[in-house]
């Protein structure tokens, strides 16, 4: 089945059925590439539609929770052998509405499925803990409880991958789901919750309510029935989500904003850190939470760093994310645009240096799209709002250094710590780096972007709070610890105080 090159009305999902917002409003989905092409048309929901998903998912979680996980997992494993199948469809169709080349939206449906078989195989697994109790005939282990409804909220630059990396570990520890997407990136959720239906998933499990942030995802995450919360976007609408949270104590994940840098030591393979700044800096735009916003390289190689990731940055070639030249296709919207434009004002008139790029890029068709050239700075002081503030575009900031200790402090100088890289040969220095570098992800000698889903995702200080996705970590958040006694000696032992056999 294609649901590409369809302009098509759809609705909420709510108990399984597709139905218009209560107040009958609607959004318009665009592609970033050409604004003259409608992807679709969404309802646009307020608490009415917020409060009917979450009634059912409430009730669905009723039985949801009793069903077997292996069971469970079935439905997953159906689920993400559909993806397989539909993997070049659902890549078109998230191009259309995000503009990531081809390549890039192949690989984010791939992180859904890779996720999908993960979370699938943790449904025979879900380990808990069985220990030895300090009493004689007593019998004491740990299990997993699902939290109840979980509120999800995700963004636009992964809009199929970030909603897996939520459901799926949701849905195996048996927790029932709304979903706000992005409003720029609906489509990808339905075509991925569409195929959970296909898969056999029951009435009212994953419900999607579409919408604004005010309007819909702020009843969503302080709705009583909403046991949980998770949340990818911006630092500033994280805050929002915390507090809105923290009076009830809900359990709330933060996955937020990264100022990741890329350390390039004066012995490193400078072919091969050109290439990772390339990929890391401008991959998605620049659209990452994991983006390489920030290279510093080692004085002694920084013109020649500088030169070379200068002339391969300009040779990148900007367009439409379907035509499989593109290396690089367009931000998301046209405030996106905006906030890109103002930063590199921003950078100019704090004395950095443009040494590529630094406009909107608008000949050669691109003019209907909201595209911005690859843009570096150089001669960029750490403290400048350009090394320190999350741009999320085509931005990088070339610091230069001359110690390892001077990079290492750089790097920890931001107030966010997602993901940070350094490319040396030297042994010592990588392990040194792997121990000082106050992010929740490092890399040795690869980019700042490329998380694989088996292990923990999720940054410190401005990055997060304190919970991670992906891996056994996201079954961390999604289930919540119950500790069992059973005292089969038919008398009273009182732990700490009797002790006898
Ligand atoms: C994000 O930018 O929000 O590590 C997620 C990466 C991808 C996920 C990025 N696997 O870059």
């Amino acid at each position: 089945m294609s649901t590409s090159a369809v302009s098509r009305i759809h609705k909420n999902f709510i108990n399984g059925d597709w139905v218009e917002a209560r107040q009958g409003r609607t959004f318009e989905n665009r592609n970033p590439a050409d604004t003259s092409e409608l992807v679709g048309i969404f309802p646009s929901s307020t608490h009415e539609d917020v409060n009917a998903a979450v009634e059912a998912a409430k009730a669905a979680f009723v039985k949801w929770r009793l069903m077997p996980a292996p069971r469970r997992a079935e439905i997953l494993y159906r689920a993400a052998e559909i993806l397989v199948k539909r993997k070049e469809d659902m890549a078109r169709d998230m191009t259309r509405e995000m503009g990531k080349p081809l390549s890039e939206t192949r690989g984010d449906v791939q992180e859904a499925i890779d996720m999908t078989y993960y979370m699938a195989g943790e449904g025979r697994r879900l380990f808990g803990q069985t220990v030895p109790s300090e009493l004689p005939n007593k019998f004491a282990m740990s299990v997993r409880d699902p939290l109840g409804v979980v509120g999800m909220i995700t963004p636009w630059n992964f809009p199929m991958a970030i909603p897996s990396w939520k459901i799926m570990p949701a849905l195996i520890c048996g927790n029932t789901v709304v979903i706000k997407p992005a409003e720029d990136t609906p489509l990808s959720t339905y075509n991925l919750v569409q195929i959970l239906i296909e898969s056999g998933l029951p009435r009212g499990v994953v419900n999607i309510v579409n919408g604004m942030g005010p309007d819909a995802g702020a009843p969503l995450i302080t709705h009583p029935d909403v046991s949980a919360v998770s949340f990818t976007g911006s630092t500033e609408t994280g805050r929002i989500v915390n507090q809105a949270c923290a009076p009830s104590f809900k359990p709330c994940h933060l996955e937020m904003g990264g100022k990741n840098i890329i350390i390039v030591m004066d012995d490193a393979n400078l072919e091969l850190a050109v290439e990772g700044a390339v990929w890391g800096g401008f991959g998605t735009s620049g659209q990452r939470c994991t983006a390489a916003s920030r290279v510093a390289v080692h004085a002694k190689v920084h013109k020649e760093f500088l030169d070379r990731f200068a002339a391969r940055v300009k040779s990148l070639k900007i367009g439409d994310g379907l035509d499989p030249g593109t290396d690089v296709g367009p931000v998301i919207n046209e405030t996106q645009l905006e906030t890109v434009m103002k930063y590199v004002e921003i950078g100019k008139n704090e004395g950095a240096k443009i040494v590529a790029g630094g406009h909107r890029a608008e000949s050669g068709g691109l003019s209907s799209g909201w595209f911005h050239e690859p843009t570096i700075f150089s001669g960029v002081d750490p403290r400048m709002r350009i090394a320190q503030e999350e741009i999320f575009g085509p931005v990088v900031a070339v610091i230069s250094f001359s110690s390892f200790d001077e990079s290492i402090e750089i790097a920890n100088n931001v107030k966010y710590g997602l993901s940070a890289s350094i490319y040396t040969r030297n042994a010592n220095q990588a392990f040194r780096a792997m121990r000082d570098l106050q992010t929740g992800i490092v890399y040795v000698n690869a980019p700042t972007i490329g998380a694989e889903i088996q292990l923990p995702f999720g940054g410190t200080k401005g990055t997060g709070n304190g919970h991670r996705e992906a891996g056994t970590a996201a079954i961390d958040f999604y289930s919540e610890w119950k500790t069992l006694y059973i005292d089969y000696s038919d008398r009273l032992q009182r732990a700490q105080i009797d002790a006898e056999l």
